[in-house]
């Protein structure tokens, strides 16, 4: 058994995410820490709010509210539509914790022992009509690496790169639209990343089994020439971790916050002590080198603008500390998802957002296309003809009627019990043979983080117990040899606990429900598929479950079609 320490990206607390937002980092995160805890590891799941910084101050302001309270609620909510996906974090954190406050203040407080802060006196955006400084996003204007006419103050969204306010071309306040702006002196914090850069490129190099999308953005930026200068890590908010050195302001920092990627994953680590705390769980032993983590496997997961983040500031705060933090081992990072010939819109409403998704569907219809579609290699789309033909299909067509067929004409004959008699001949055993290749091809794919050769193999698993049924053709068989019947219903009804266990990763919810219908508990990873097979005995009582998987209808598709092309407030 290994121990494996999991995180996700942890998403803005302004407003709902979208299913792009979940597919490029939750979700697949869910996905193999369900994965792995049913191989029988020890799993740590992380995630959380990420609740400082101008995102958050600006929709609080938007929304009227004060920020904390605004950042309390929004938290709550967006706790409650994860629960609806089912994604099953050991703990959902909040990065304006106590315990974040206190770990990121003594993250600087170390760097700086280490000599790897300096102050700088720097001139800044200052809005006059706004009476006040203008930091990250709270000024808009365009890329000068790009030329993308809406990048924030702290990154281009469209090309990625990491930005100082400065940098923009044409810059204007997002909060009166003023471009009344002048340079004054404004006093900050900087972390040398600099001094590091040797460190950082051989870590990164050390890592040969990355995705190539990992490294090739870490790349980009470690050799930029301007990807590893010192950057900024204090803010003129108030909202945020103050700039404190174990509780004294620090001089002539007053009044100041750390900036919010400063203390965003540093509450990976904060949010495992906010678990231990709750829970009366050890924290240390998986992060901390000297007290256990040395034998955990880190893997995080997030959309590939968070890559420059993962692979040189956070590192560069880690690795600066000298203390023995555990270094993330492996990171995936995902292309963008589309929606329906665009892109997903938070201002504008447009595309399908985790709380719209969950009133319509149930999770594991959304679960199953997001992963079965994930942007790996490339950017993906959403399209709702994609959509409805892949829940018809293969939920429905494939799986759920695999499941319905298989109980009913056993229910029908033998009664709700497996039957008993008959034995396994050629055609049972290409069936083993094929799915002992499958199986072992689908640990494969879990094991590298490939989402969705994972989806294809279990696809291809669901389908050759179909085939095997359709060939097999047991209500034809009944009529001359009921007792051979028997055997093939038996070994399908297994095929149902199989597919239970197997699919669990991917559509939880149908998972139990399969597992209750066989009446069993048994979620035995089947490392020998013959056994799997022979795991429910003859006269083992089940039931006929309802419609595992509903189709979609036209009109409902035209309907959603229309009813997420934009405008939500
Ligand atoms: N909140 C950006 C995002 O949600 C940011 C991630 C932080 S990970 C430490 O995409
Ligand atoms: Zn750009």
């Amino acid at each position: 058994m290994a121990r494996h320490l999991i995180t996700s990206a942890i998403p803005y607390i302004n407003g709902i995410k979208h299913l792009g937002n979940l597919v490029g980092s939750q979700l697949p995160a869910d996905l193999f820490a369900r994965y792995l805890r049913g191989r029988g590891h020890e799993v740590m799941f992380i995630c959380a709010t990420d609740e400082h910084g101008t995102p958050a101050e600006l929709a609080a302001a938007k929304a009227g509210k004060d920020v904390a309270d605004y950042c309390a609620e929004m938290h709550d909510v967006q706790a409650e539509i994860a629960r609806g996906f089912r994604l099953s974090f050991d703990h959902f954190g909040r990065s304006s914790s106590a315990q974040n406050r206190a770990l990121t203040q003594h993250f600087a407080r170390v760097l700086a022992e280490n000599g790897l802060i300096r102050e700088v006196t720097e001139k800044q955006m200052y809005s006059v009509a706004d009476g006040r400084f203008l930091p990250d996003r709270y000024i808009e204007g365009t890329c000068p690496n790009c030329g993308y006419e809406s990048a924030r103050g702290d990154q281009c969204d469209n090309c990625t790169k990491q930005l100082d306010p400065v940098d923009l071309i044409n810059p204007h306040s997002v909060i009166s639209g003023s471009t009344e702006l002048e340079m004054r002196e404004t006093k900050h914090l900087f972390l040398r990343q600099s001094a590091m850069k040797d460190k950082l490129a051989d870590w990164i190099d050390s890592k040969a089994d990355w995705p190539v999308l990992t490294t090739s953005i870490a790349k980009k930026w470690l050799n930029d020439g301007d990807g590893l200068q010192d950057r900024g890590i204090t803010r003129d908010l108030s909202w945020g971790v103050p700039a404190q050195f174990d509780g004294a302001p620090w001089k002539g920092m007053e009044g100041k916050v750390f900036y919010v990627w400063f203390d965003a994953p540093i509450e990976y680590i904060a949010a495992t002590q906010e678990w231990a705390d709750k829970s009366g769980g050890d924290w240390a032993r998986w992060w901390r080198t000297d007290k256990g983590a040395e034998d955990v496997t880190y893997t995080q997961f997030m959309g590939k603008d968070n890559v420059p983040f993962h692979t040189l500031s956070f590192p560069a705060t880690i690795l600066g500390s000298d203390e023995p933090w555990k270094l993330v081992d492996y990171i995936k990072s995902f292309n963008y998802l589309n929606y329906d010939g665009g892109q997903f819109s938070t201002s504008r409403g447009r595309g399908v957002f985790m709380d719209q998704a969950l009133e319509i569907l149930p999770s594991d219809y959304w679960r199953w296309w997001l992963l079965s579609h994930a942007p790996e290699s490339a950017d993906s789309e959403f399209t709702w003809e994609n959509f409805q033909t892949s829940v018809n299909k293969d939920l429905a067509d494939v799986l759920g009627n695999f499941v319905s067929r298989i109980t009913k004409f056993t229910r029908s004959k033998f009664g709700e019990a497996l039957p008993e008699g008959g034995t396994w001949g050629e055609r049972e055993e290409a069936l083993i043979a094929e799915l002992t290749t499958r199986v072992r091809e689908y640990e494969r794919h879990m094991d590298d983080k490939e989402v969705r050769k994972a989806a294809t193999e279990l696809r291809a698993i669901w389908v050759a117990g179909n085939e095997y049924l359709q060939s097999a053709a047991p209500w034809t068989v009944f009529k001359t040899e009921p007792e051979q019947a028997a055997a093939q219903a038996r070994l399908a009804l297994n095929l149902i606990r199989l597919y239970a266990v197997l699919s669990a990763p991917f559509i939880p919810d149908a998972t139990d429900t399969m597992l209750a219908a066989m009446q069993t508990e048994d979620r035995s990873w089947p490392t020998d598929v013959r056994a799997a097979l022979e795991a429910l005995p003859a006269g083992h009582a089940f039931t006929t479950p309802e419609v595992l998987f509903r189709k979609i209808a036209d009109e409902e598709r035209e309907d959603w079609q229309v009813r997420f092309a934009g405008k939500r407030e």
